[in-house]
Order: structure tokens, then C-alpha cells, then sequence
């Protein structure tokens, strides 16, 4: 049976995977967007369903414009133990940020309010040790290992809650194997060992994961001989900068490594889709991991295994779900009050922003344009194949001075591309523009008398090519395109990929209809 990499394409970095009988639970870093932490389920590794979002409400975090660019929900861990699942994650976003866990007896229900934690640094995970003991491991200029003990009691209304009462010393326990910026570390307990696995190379084209196991949890550890285990670097394969890796054994003894990986659109490597969670057979030898299919501890595009936790022998069928399956095509009328999963603001939303009514979603744009670090009036949901069409009907009775409303293509406030309805010397017109670093142009303007536009974006690996349509009947009208390589993280951007975005300023639109296809 084959399968193909990404397994969830798009933006959906530093997963981290947790096995319970036959089903599996995925769950990726969301950085300043909200909701945070998309949690996927599947029970064949291959196939995910997006169940919901593990920080969905505005009292388990806060995103603020405080939290610009590459800051908010880095690099979660989710873990299983005794009934409960687990997510711990850093917030990096000033004094409101830091380290902290959720944890809810339901995966498809609500998770808890956060149970904070006084370490400082970044990429947190957890083990629930055989004897009962919990550690937690963290990157704070090194691998630390501490001790914590939860405490479990039930509330009046039957729910279980959780508190930390007590912490232990910090260990640094491992350095890595010499690479730069050591981090993202998972602590395992396999065979009567303990084994951290951690990133190292720096998030780029030289990352790559790494091991090194002790029998004693605070050390020494010992590096593992074939370091790294896992990278990409200086090979010609597809898939790029492959780290950030978590193991997982599945209810048939076979084990797996859920990690990041870049897809590059060309050559100088620029990618525009954010780092995507890639999937890798693992098996063991002499008591250490040997990754990839060859065991070449390489990540390939197609992976050729019969081990994969199911019975079915052909992937060619599509896959069904009553969830939403990320990656699907997918069409929105905005005719109910509950935001699709897809969607996603920027930081936490201002709801005064976004009205749900029969005729469709009014955006109540702000002051803040796209331009704007500021909590603006915008919904936008990941970019996920190099090719697909957006269409957004979008309507505008009255254009106040400086209104504008439409449809972008967002990498950040600082890069962006948009169409969208607006005034130009009082009169009503569509206009194209971008915004690549410190550099903005207007590239066309149309006049356009109609209140009521269907505006369309088309991606491709080379360009993105803005059009317009006076109905779903009429052909589609070019007017222009702009270069992806400029809306890549090489360019300008970061942790994160790009988005397709709806937004207002100045200015309420009615939205009735989005469709993001990729036939
Ligand atoms: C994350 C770090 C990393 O905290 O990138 O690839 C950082 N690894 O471990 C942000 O995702």
C-alpha cells in the first residue's frame, strides 16, 4: 500500500500524535491564530479528520496584537493517560504567554482552562511513567527534564479537574548531538528505557531529529550512534527541512514518526504552503529508532508500507468523513452562526467585527486594514495545495471613504496580496494590489458600478491570479497576478503559511459565498 506525503498539508507544524486503542489524535502548532491547536483524529494514520480546535475559547488564551507574527501557540504535545487526554503547549506571547497544559476527558468536547506551569522556554511535552511518575520536558537553551505532580479530584458537577501542585528541580539533561538550536524534545519510556528525541539544525533546510536514551531519566544520555535519525538536508528529495518529530506505537506493535516538513515550489527554495505534518514507518534495531522507508532515515513523498493500522489495501477511493477533512474542497454560505473549522482570525476575535444573518456574514470592518498588526475585521483559513480557486461573492451597498472589502492572499501584515471593491476618486472599483515587505503597488484598478462582485483567486506554483465575474455564469475577467515566490516564508515570512483571506476596512461587506476547490 502507498501513501502520500504531506499527510496534512498546508501550515500545520510540529505535530505531535497520541495513540488510544484504535484511534489516533494529531494535533499541530497555531502561532498567533485563532482558534488555536487543530486536533485531528484518523484510524489509519493516512487519513485525517479535523474534530475540532483544543483552545477555542477566548479564557484558555490570549492572542493580542502584543503577539504579532511568529509569536502565540508554539509547538504542542499530546498525550494520553488513565482516561485523560493532555495538550501542552507554550504560549509565547509576552507577559500573557508562557507555558501551560489543557486536559479533557472527550477529544470531541470542550478542553479545560489552562493549568499554568513556571518554566520558562518553549516546546513543553509530557511522560506519564511506567511507576506513576510524570516528567516534563522543555527547550530553555538546552533540554530540561523536571518531575510534576498533578493533582486529580472531581468537581461538584462530576468533571475532573486537574492542578499542579508541585514542580521539581530542572535538569538539563542533553545538548543534542551538536546541531544548532536543540528543541522540540519528547520524552519515552520504551523497553525499560528513557529516550528523548529532539530537533536540531534550526527549523530550515539542516533540521533533523535526533535521539539519545539513558536508563535513568535525569541521565546521562547516551547519543544515538546514527544521529540524526531523521533529515532531509543535502539530499535531492522533494520534501525539505524535515524535524520536529514525535514516535508513536500503534495497537499492532508497529511504530511511526509524525514530523514537519517544507515542499519548496522550485529552485532557490522558497515554500509558500508553512511547514506540513509528514508521516515515517519506524523500526527498531539494536535498541534504536531506524527511520524512513528504507531506513534511510529520509522522509519520501510516496511511502510504499503494509504496515499501516488498517485493513484496506487501495487509498484510491476518497475518504469520507462526517468531520471536516482538512485539504477537502469546500464551499461556505455563511448560513449558520457556527464558523466553519477552516476558518481562523488573527488573534483572538473582536466578535463585533463578524455578524451572521440570512443574507450572509457582514464584516464590520475596522480601522485596520491588512497592512495592520491590529486585530482587524478577517477570516481566513490555510492555504493547503499549490493549485486551487477561491471565489468569494461579496456585496457592498455603501463605500465610506478609505472602505475597501475582499479576498487576499495573506502570509502577513507585512505581505499580502488582495482584490478587492473600493472608491478611487469617489467612484466604485475593483483594485489590485500588493504588499511585499516594505514595498506596496497598486496594480490595476477597474471601474466597477455593480455593488455585488464575485471575486476569484487562483493559485498555481508560479502566480497567483486575481479575477472577477458579474455572476456564477459569466467567465471570469483576469485583472492581474503577482509572483508567489514573493509570499514565501524565505521572503519575508516565518513560522507560519500562507492563508486565504476575506476581509473589510472601513467598511461593512456582505459576504454570501466562499468555495475553495481544488479540483
Ligand atoms: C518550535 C521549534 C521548532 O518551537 O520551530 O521546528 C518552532 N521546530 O521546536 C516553532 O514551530
Amino acid at each position: 500500500m502507498k501513501y502520500t506525503n504531506p499527510i496534512l498539508s498546508g501550515f500545520h507544524p510540529d505535530p505531535s500524535i497520541c495513540c488510544v486503542g484504535d484511534d489516533f489524535y494529531l494535533v499541530t502548532s497555531s502561532f498567533e491564530y485563532f482558534p488555536g491547536l487543530p486536533l485531528f483524529h484518523s484510524t489509519d494514520l493516512v487519513h485525517w479528520e479535523q474534530i475540532g480546535h483544543i483552545l477555542d475559547r477566548n479564557s484558555q488564551v490570549t492572542l493580542s496584537d502584543e503577539a504579532p507574527n511568529c509569536l502565540g501557540i508554539y509547538a504542542p504535545t499530546i498525550r494520553y493517560h488513565e482516561g485523560i487526554y493532555y495538550c501542552i503547549v507554550t504560549n509565547v506571547s509576552g507577559p500573557k504567554g508562557g507555558n501551560f497544559f489543557v486536559y479533557t476527558t472527550d477529544p470531541y468536547g470542550a478542553w479545560s482552562e489552562p493549568v499554568t506551569l513556571p518554566f520558562d522556554g518553549i516546546d513543553p511535552s509530557l511522560l506519564f511513567d511506567d511507576d506513576g511518575k510524570i516528567y516534563y520536558s522543555g527547550t530553555n537553551n538546552g533540554i530540561f527534564i523536571t518531575e510534576l505532580t498533578l493533582t486529580k479530584s472531581t468537581s461538584a458537577d462530576g468533571r475532573v479537574q486537574i492542578s499542579c501542585d508541585h514542580v521539581g528541580k530542572q535538569v538539563y539533561v542533553w545538548n543534542g548531538s551538536g546541531g544548532s538550536n536543540p528543541e522540540g524534545p519528547h520524552l519515552y519510556r520504551i523497553d525499560g528505557m528513557y529516550y528523548l528525541m529532539i530537533a536540531e539544525g534550526g527549523t530550515e533546510y539542516c533540521h533533523m531529529t535526533t535521539i539519545a536514551r539513558s536508563r535513568s531519566v535525569y541521565g546521562p544520555y547516551e547519543n544515538c550512534p546514527h544521529n540524526p535519525v531523521l533529515t532531509n538536508r543535502s539530499t535531492a528529495l522533494p520534501i525539505k527541512a524535515v524535524g520536529h518529530a514525535d514516535l508513536i506505537e500503534d495497537q499492532n506493535g508497529n511504530w511511526w514518526a509524525v514530523c514537519l516538513g517544507i515542499r519548496p515550489l522550485g529552485y532557490p527554495f522558497r515554500h509558500n504552503l508553512g511547514r506540513e505534518t509528514m508521516l515515517v514507518p519506524v523500526t527498531w534495531k539494536q535498541g534504536w529508532p531506524i527511520m524512513g522507508m528504507n531506513g534511510d532515515g529520509h522522509v519520501d513523498a510516496e511511502i510504499e508500507t503494509s504496515l499501516l493500522p488498517c485493513t484496506e489495501t487501495d487509498f484510491s477511493a476518497p475518504f469520507q468523513s462526517k468531520h471536516y477533512i482538512p485539504g477537502s474542497s469546500f464551499t461556505d454560505t455563511f448560513d449558520t452562526a457556527a464558523m466553519h473549522l477552516s476558518w481562523n482570525t488573527i488573534y483572538n476575535p473582536d466578535d463585533t467585527l463578524y455578524e451572521f444573518t440570512k443574507n450572509g456574514l457582514i464584516l464590520h470592518g475596522n480601522e485596520n486594514d491588512l497592512s495592520s498588526s491590529s486585530v482587524k475585521s478577517l477570516l481566513c483559513r490555510r492555504q493547503e495545495h499549490f493549485d486551487f480557486t477561491v471565489r468569494l461573492t461579496i456585496s457592498m451597498e455603501i463605500i465610506p471613504e478609505n472602505g475597501e472589502a475582499g479576498l487576499a492572499i495573506y502570509m502577513n501584515n507585512r505581505h499580502h496580496y488582495e482584490i478587492a471593491m473600493t472608491l478611487v476618486n469617489q467612484k466604485r472599483c475593483l483594485i489590485l494590489r500588493r504588499r511585499i515587505g516594505k514595498l506596496s503597488a497598486v496594480e490595476n484598478i477597474i471601474a466597477y458600478d455593480d455593488t455585488s462582485v464575485i471575486l476569484q483567486l487562483t493559485g498555481s506554483r508560479e502566480e497567483y491570479t486575481f479575477s472577477y465575474r458579474l455572476s456564477e455564469q459569466a467567465p471570469p475577467v483576469t485583472i492581474g497576478s503577482g509572483e508567489t515566490q514573493y509570499l514565501t516564508t524565505e521572503a519575508g515570512g516565518c513560522f507560519t503559511g500562507n492563508y486565504i483571506a476575506i476581509y473589510a476596512a472601513n467598511a461593512d461587506a456582505v459576504c454570501k459565498e466562499f468555495i475553495y476547490d481544488v479540483e
